[in-house]
C-alpha cells in the first residue's frame, strides 16, 4: 500500500496534530487523498501485499505469545474467544469484523489513511465508531513505531471494545472531549486518554494486567509496564492522571492502575468543567 507523506502546508484546516513523529516532523504518513468529509477510506483488502500479510502474522504471532499472563481478562476473553478476532487468518477485513462488533457492542470500525484532527477522531468515538489505520508498519519499524498502524489500532485497540463497559466509555470519552475542546481541558483529557485508553493497568484478582492498546500492541511495554521494577504504578486517579505529562516516543514513567472497569465509568462520569478550572489555576 503506498503512504504518502502529507506535507505540513497541506495540512487540512484545522488540523492541530497533537501527536509528532520522532524527529518532531509534523508531516503525517498515510495516504488522505481519497478520503471521504469523515476521513474515511475504502478498505482496500486486495492492496496489501504477500509481504504485509507475512509481516502481520509475525506481529500478531510475537503479541499472542505475551499477552496470556498480562493482558486482561476481557481483553484475552475477546482474542481468544471470537472468530471475528482470529488475527492469525490475516490482516482483518474490517467489514467481517463489524459484524460481530456491532452485535456485540453496537461499535463499527471506520478504515482511516492515519492520525486524524482531534475532533474528527473524537467525533466518531462519540458517535461510537473506531477508525483504525489501514496501512501497516514497514519492516524496519518490526520493533518500534510511534504513529498508530493497522497493527497498533487494531490488536491493541479492536477487542476491548467487545467489552460494553469500555465500550460504553469510549464513546462517552468522545463527546467529553468534544466538551473539553471547547472548554479548553483537551490537552489534559488527552492526558486521561493516554494513561487509560493507551496506557491503562488494571488489578485483577490481585495481579495486575494490562488494557491499554499502546501497552498490548508493544513487546518492549507491555514487559515494561508489566515486570519491570522500574516504572512507578499508582492507583488510577482521574486529575493526577491529567496533572502528569507523558512522553509517546519512549516507556511510560508512571503507569496508571485501575481497580475496575466499572471505577473508569464512574470517576469520569461526573461533569469535568470544575477539573478544567482547577487545573488551569494550577497551569497544569
Ligand atoms: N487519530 N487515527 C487517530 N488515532 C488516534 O488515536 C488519534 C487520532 N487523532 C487525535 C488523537 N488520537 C488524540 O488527540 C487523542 O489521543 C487524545
Ligand atoms: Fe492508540
Amino acid at each position: 500500500m503506498d503512504t504518502t507523506t502529507l506535507s505540513d502546508a497541506a495540512l487540512p484546516a484545522g488540523f492541530d496534530i497533537s501527536l509528532k513523529t520522532r524527529d518532531g516532523n509534523p508531516g503525517l504518513r498515510g495516504n488522505y487523498a481519497s478520503m471521504a468529509a469523515d476521513y474515511t477510506v475504502p478498505q482496500a483488502m486486495s492492496d496489501y501485499t504477500s509481504e504485509q500479510q507475512a509481516r502481520w502474522l509475525r506481529l500478531v504471532e510475537r503479541q499472542l505469545a505475551l499477552i496470556p499472563s498480562r493482558a486482561c481478562k476481557e481483553f484475552l476473553d475477546a482474542v481468544n474467544g471470537l472468530t471475528a478476532l482470529d488475527m492469525r487468518r490475516g490482516i482483518p477485513n474490517f467489514a467481517d469484523v463489524n459484524v460481530a462488533l456491532k452485535a456485540a457492542t453496537n461499535w463499527t470500525l471506520v478504515a482511516v489513511p492515519g492520525l486524524l484532527p482531534d475532533d474528527v477522531f473524537f467525533t466518531h468515538l462519540a458517535n461510537r465508531r473506531f477508525p483504525v489505520t489501514v496501512w501497516l508498519r514497514e519492516e524496519r519499524e518490526f520493533d518500534y513505531i510511534v504513529e498508530p498502524d493497522i497493527f497498533h489500532d487494531f490488536f491493541g485497540h479492536v477487542p476491548m471494545l467487545f467489552t460494553p463497559i469500555y465500550a460504553d466509555h469510549l464513546q462517552a470519552y468522545g463527546e467529553g472531549a468534544l466538551k473539553a475542546k471547547r472548554l479548553g481541558g483537551l490537552d489534559w483529557l488527552a492526558r486521561l486518554y493516554w494513561y487509560t485508553i493507551e496506557f491503562g493497568l488494571i488489578r485483577e484478582k490481585g495481579a495486575t494486567k494490562a488494557y491499554g492498546a499502546g501497552v498490548l500492541s508493544s513487546p518492549k511495554e507491555l514487559i515494561y509496564a508489566l515486570d519491570s521494577p522500574i516504572p512507578k504504578r499508582v492507583p488510577f486517579d482521574v486529575m493526577t492522571s491529567m496533572r502528569t505529562a507523558f512522553l509517546i516516543d519512549d516507556v511510560q514513567t508512571t503507569y496508571f492502575v485501575l481497580e475496575s472497569f466499572q471505577q473508569l465509568r464512574d470517576d469520569t462520569a461526573p461533569d469535568f468543567t470544575p477539573h478544567y478550572e482547577q487545573l488551569k489555576r494550577e497551569g497544569a
